[in-house]
């Protein structure tokens, strides 16, 4: 086995071509292995098997720098820098990241996980590097989905001008997480059919035949000649336009070709942009025809494709199906999606309503404004956008939709923590950041039928309004029967004592008792904690007196309905899944102390103010005491105090 002796980038230099072509088997073998196993992103990674063997070949890291475009397709990597045996735990708890991390290894030079940011970080790094004296790569591979973001854009504007060395690999695969879609891709499917390099490549081999050693004549040689073709076969040359070098296309596929443009690029300066050819899910033929389905997946069988486990319905699936359902009565209903129609839920929208779905690219900040257009000129607009993600876009929510009061309807998928993605993907954010933003409604469903309601209220609103919901399905542990009407800033009773009767507002599983010894206490929760919030009360209410409300809406905020609780009870534990700072308990912090409530005993639940690793999601909330057991542990021992 050639792989078990790769142990370091070094092992890879020694390998001649058909080894290199073996490792790159194994490899292949041993990654779909794991991720079969573990769940992880396939596709991408399969795919740059060779790319990555011939960067290693050719550069050196530490010391040279390889930024990875979102940091997915990084496994190959891993392995070669000394993580071979680590990939095993990829993406569990105290395992190795799924993504590029500094502090895992010094062969990842940059953290990466959101898109488009790869250009930027090499062109920093390159121009740190000049203004030290010294000489290193500076390299970011990046895909031509991650090239549709506004921030690749924005950086290529910037290095194309600045002269820099920096060299760009363009990882062309044709592929976002589905089809890749708009103008450049359009634009780099004529560049695709050229054949540029291999006929710059054969004139290259010519004249070098013709000339001793490889030096500035040939670098004067190759720019001309390529100066030549641009004029001859590509007309309007983007690339080269703005001040790249552009070589390519090249088979991304092949060793030895990758090795050759790679040591040509290495010695012409400035920035240069290589232009590879590759086959998403390479070498696994399911993976090959569903790229899609393997971009990113569970634990599934080999042999057939097929995950271990069914997938059950999740939020995603009901919000699309809400839509499809309220946008067959509303022609004013359109969805926008940055390039994550299948994670989000809008497959089927896109299929009913093609004319009415818009697919923008990985462009976050682009949806929200291009959205807020829609908006104002009579159009609802409903613009699904996983937690972390939305991140990007904050601008564009504060000045482009709620300064102007537009009715874009913003849902946040992926709220709270997401598990093996980690910190880049955790969704813990949202709740602190929307909340400081004017006349934004932010809602968060208990369940399923909640979600849906919201929906229906939300395109009736005619107002600016975030609905976030998480990963995954609704608990299987509590059932809710009943579903009270939204109303704008309202929140639920789901428990109430009324003069000191505990009202269960659950028609399953309720057991009422009363005794007038027992303290009291309030749970308020949110969005996915408020089921916990009600199997907790049914576990502790033999001992304690309990009010659950359902908090419904982060703003505007139901103080009334919270005031009159917390006076009753004097006891009160919020339980939510976003950080500690600036969320529910925050604003029942500023209530208790706005309305100065005395004698109050206030414990809040929620993740901490830093960033969540990766592990599953159970773990996660363990080890942040958000559990059943952690809470109802911390909440005993507060009320026996
Ligand atoms: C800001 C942001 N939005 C969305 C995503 C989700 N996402 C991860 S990979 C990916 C597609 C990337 O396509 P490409 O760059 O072509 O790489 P490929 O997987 O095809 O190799 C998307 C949309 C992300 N990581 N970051």
């Amino acid at each position: 086995m050639m792989l078990e002796q790769i142990n370091s980038p070094q092992d890879i230099k020694k390998l001649t071509l058909k080894q290199k072509k073996e490792l790159a088997e194994e490899i292949r073998k041993y990654i779909l292995e794991i991720v079969s196993e573990n769940g992880g992103h396939l596709s991408s990674n399969l795919g740059v098997v060779e790319l990555t063997i011939a960067l290693h070949s050719i550069f050196n890291v530490p010391e040279d720098k390889i930024v990875w475009d979102v940091g997915h397709q990084s496994y190959v990597h891993k392995i070669i820098t000394g993580r071979r045996e680590d990939l095993k735990n990829i993406r569990k708890l105290n395992g190795i990241a799924g993504f590029p991390k500094t502090n895992e290894s010094e062969s990842d030079c940059f953290n990466t996980g959101h898109s488009s940011t790869s250009i930027s970080a090499a062109l920093g790094m390159a121009r740190a590097r000049d203004l030290q004296g010294k000489h290193n790569a500076c390299i970011a591979v990046i895909g031509d989905g991650a090239l549709t973001g506004g921030m690749a854009l924005e950086a290529l504007n910037d290095a194309g001008f600045s002269k820099t060395n920096i060299t760009v690999i363009l990882n062309d695969n044709e592929m976002s997480i589905s089809k890749n879609i708009g103008g450049l891709n359009q634009f780099l499917s004529t560049l695709r059919s050229k054949k540029l390099y291999t006929r710059t490549n054969k004139l290259i081999k010519k004249r070098l035949n013709a000339i001793p050693g490889i030096g500035s004549k040939l670098v004067k040689i190759i720019q001309r000649i390529k100066r030549a073709f641009k004029q001859l076969v590509v007309k309007g040359m983007f690339f080269e336009d703005i001040g790249f070098t552009y070589l390519g296309p090249v088979d991304g596929h092949n060793i030895e070709k990758l090795e050759s443009i790679l040591k040509v690029s290495n010695q012409i300066e400035g920035p240069k942009i290589i232009h590879v050819l590759t086959k998403k899910g390479k070498g696994y033929q399911i993976a090959e025809q569903n790229p899609d389905k393997f971009h990113a997946t569970s634990p599934f069988y080999v042999k057939t494709g097929k995950l271990k486990k069914a997938k059950q319905t999740d939020y995603s699936k009901v919000f699309g199906n809400k839509l499809v359902e309220l946008a067959k009565n509303n022609d004013k209903i359109v969805a926008v999606t940055a390039s994550m129609k299948d994670g989000t839920g809008l497959a089927l929208f896109q299929q009913k309503f093609p004319d009415r779905f818009f697919d923008i690219g990985i462009a976050e900040q682009h949806a929200i404004t291009m959205a807020a257009g829609m908006a104002k000129e009579g159009m609802i607009p409903v613009v699904p956008i996983y937690s972390s993600f939305f991140q990007r876009a904050y601008d564009q929510v504060i000045h482009d939709v709620a300064m102007q009061n537009l009715p874009v309807i913003m849902c946040v998928d992926r709220a709270g923590v997401v598990g093996a993605d980690g910190e880049t993907h955790q969704g813990t954010l949202d709740m602190a950041f929307f909340r400081l933003v004017p006349n934004l409604s932010i809602m968060a469903p208990k369940d399923f039928k909640e979600l849906e309601d919201m929906l229906e209220f939300a395109v009736k609103l005619n107002k600016p309004v975030v609905i976030r919901y998480p990963r995954g399905g609704e608990s299987s542990k509590i059932k809710f029967v009943k579903h009270e009407k939204i109303e704008i800033g309202k929140a639920e009773i789901l428990k109430e004592i009324v003069d000191n009767i505990e009202e269960d507002k659950l028609t399953t599983k309720s057991e009422q008792e009363t005794t007038s010894v027992k303290s009291k206490l309030t749970i308020i929760a949110i969005g996915k904690m408020v089921a916990r919030a009600m199997s907790i009360a049914q576990e502790i209410q033999e001992n304690v007196d309990v009010e659950v409300i359902n908090a419904r809406f982060l703003k505007p905020f139901d103080d009334k309905t919270i005031i009159k609780s917390i006076n009753k009870t004097k006891n009160v534990i919020t339980i939510e899944d976003g950080t500690i700072i600036n969320g529910l308990g925050t604003t029942i912090k500023e209530l208790i102390s706005d309305n100065k409530l005395e004698n109050i005993n206030l414990q809040c639940f929620a993740y901490p103010d830093e960033f969540i690793k990766h592990g599953s999601v159970d773990e996660l909330e363990k080890i942040y005491g958000l559990d059943e057991k952690s809470i109802i542990d911390k909440t005993t021992a507060i009320l026996n105090k």
